[in-house]
């Protein structure tokens, strides 16, 4: 783990060096819309610091995903689908479809969405 890396997508956006809609912010996560949005919902919470992927998070500071996760949460709460229900969801590694690695949790909702993959 680094606390940035300088060719890191997710690490500019939480360094201010690339645009994001950002939702939420506090002094351990980042939070911002999904530039291709699957849900009405779609938002990206990602740690700070940079990790590859949710296990190098889970095994570097278990305690900053559970930060990782409450702030999905907190961001579910304030899009308005905490009620009707959300997903949160870990893409990690190449056959999961993950393509940026940096850490980061989307938060799906606003409508049915079924299924178990986005
Ligand atoms: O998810 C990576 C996600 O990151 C994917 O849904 C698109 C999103 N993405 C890519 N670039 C941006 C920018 N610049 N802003 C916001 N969202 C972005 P994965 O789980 O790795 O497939």
């Amino acid at each position: 783990m680094s606390a940035s890396a300088s060719d890191c997508l997710f690490c500019r956006i939480v360094a201010g060096e690339i645009p994001a809609t950002i939702v939420h912010s506090n002094e351990l996560t980042v939070s911002f819309r999904d530039i291709h949005p699957q849900a009405p919902t779609h938002v990206l919470v990602v740690p700070r610091a940079h990790h590859p992927n949710a296990a190098a998070l889970a095994a570097a500071d278990p305690d900053l995903l559970v930060e990782v996760m409450r702030a999905g949460a907190a961001v579910a709460e304030r899009e308005g689908v905490a009620a009707s229900g959300y997903r949160l969801l870990f893409n990690t590694g190449r056959d999961a479809g993950q393509t940026v690695f940096h850490a980061h949790l989307h938060v799906l909702g606003g409508e049915p969405l079924g299924g178990l993959a986005q």
